[in-house]
C-alpha cells in the first residue's frame, strides 16, 4: 500500500467521514485486516459478514449479529477474520471518499498489504441476466482507460486498470460446477444510472437515438465491455495510485441490448445479488489469511 507522506505530520485524531475516533481501543479493531469487500448497500455488506462468519468461520449464525463499527448512516464497516465487509454507498464520488477514509484508517492500524473487491451489480452487455462479471479493466463512458476527475480546475487523468493477477485468482477459485454463468471482461462506470447509461426511461429522457446507442452498445461488446455500473473508475484509480490489488464482481441485472427496465422479481434479484457474494466467497474461501 501506498499512502500519502503528508499523514506521518498532521496526527489525525477523527475520521470524519467513519465519524471515527482514532484512538488505540478503536485501532486495534482494524488490525490484521487482509481483504476488504465493498458493496452498494449496507444491508448488504451485512448480509455478507454473516454469510462469511459462516463460511470461514463455521459459526452458527443462527445467533449471531454482525456488529457496525462505524457511527455514520453513510457508510458501514463490519469485520469477520480478516476481512472487512464494508458499504460504499452508490457512485464514484461516493466510494472515493469511503476509499480515502478507510485507506487511512487500515494504514493508521498498522496494515500495509490488503486487497479491495468490488462486489455488486450492473446493467450487462450482451450478457444473460445473471451472469457474473469479473473486471480487468474500467473505462470511463468516452471509452478511455483514465478517471477524469479535478484537483480545483486542475484536470487530472488516472489509469483504470484493476489487477489481473487477482482476477485470475478469484476465477482459479471457483468450482466447476458452479451453478451461473462468469466471464471476465471490462465495465464502464457511468456518472448516473440513467442519462449517464442512455437510458429511456429516467424522468428525463436522453437525447441520443436509438440508432446511436445501438451502434454504440455494437462498439462496445466489440471492446469485451461487458457491463455499466457506477464506481469501478474510481475504485481503479484509487487503487492504481495506492497500489492495492483490486477488482470487481457484479451480477447483470439485464441485458441492456434487450431494454432500461430492470423487471427481475424481487426474489430473482436477491438470488442474483447472491451470485456475486457466493463469487467472493469462494475465493475467500482459498485464501488461507482470510481468518
Ligand atoms: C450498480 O448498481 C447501482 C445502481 O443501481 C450502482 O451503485 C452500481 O454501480
Ligand atoms: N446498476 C447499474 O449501474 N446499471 C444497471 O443497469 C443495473 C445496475
Amino acid at each position: 500500500m501506498r499512502i500519502n507522506p503528508n499523514l506521518a505530520n498532521i496526527n489525525e485524531k477523527y475520521l470524519y467521514l467513519l465519524q471515527l475516533d482514532l484512538t488505540e481501543e478503536n485501532l486495534e479493531k482494524f488490525k490484521n485486516v487482509r481483504y476488504v469487500i465493498m458493496q452498494g448497500s449496507s444491508k448488504r455488506a451485512a448480509v455478507l459478514a454473516k454469510k462469511l462468519a459462516k463460511d470461514l468461520l463455521n459459526m452458527d449464525t443462527r445467533f449471531f449479529e454482525p456488529v457496525n463499527l462505524v457511527d455514520t448512516s453513510n457508510f458501514a464497516v463490519y469485520r469477520i477474520g480478516n476481512v472487512l465487509s464494508v458499504s460504499h454507498g452508490m457512485g464514484n464520488v461516493t466510494i472515493d471518499a469511503l476509499l480515502h477514509s478507510l485507506t487511512k484508517l487500515l494504514h493508521y492500524a498498522g496494515n500495509n498489504e490488503v486487497e479491495y473487491i468490488r462486489v455488486g451489480t450492473s446493467g450487462g452487455i450482451g450478457v444473460e441476466p445473471g451472469t457474473v462479471v469479473i473486471t480487468k479493466n474500467a473505462y470511463m463512458p468516452d471509452l478511455s482507460p483514465y478517471y477524469t476527475t479535478y484537483e480545483l480546475d486542475k484536470r487530472i487523468d488516472i489509469p483504470t486498470a484493476l489487477n489481473h493477477s487477482l482476477v485470475n485468482r478469484i476465477v482459479a477459485a471457483q468450482p466447476a460446477d458452479l451453478p451461473f454463468n462468469i466471464v471476465v471482461g471490462n465495465s464502464i462506470a457511468a456518472d448516473d444510472f440513467y442519462l449517464g447509461q442512455c437510458r429511456y426511461d429516467g424522468a428525463m429522457n436522453s437525447r441520443q437515438s436509438h440508432e446511436w446507442r445501438a451502434k454504440f452498445f455494437d462498439k462496445i461488446h466489440r471492446l469485451d465491455i461487458c457491463n455499466f455500473e457506477m464506481e469501478s473508475s474510481a475504485l481503479a484509480a484509487f487503487c492504481n495510485l495506492a497500489q492495492i490489488p483490486a477488482t470487481m464482481i457484479a451480477v447483470t441485472l439485464l441485458n441492456r441490448f434487450n431494454g432500461d427496465q430492470v423487471t427481475a422479481t424481487p426474489e430473482q434479484l436477491a438470488e442474483y445479488s447472491d451470485r456475486s457474494q457466493s463469487v467472493v466467497i469462494n475465493y475467500m474461501r482459498t485464501r488461507g489469511d482470510a481468518v
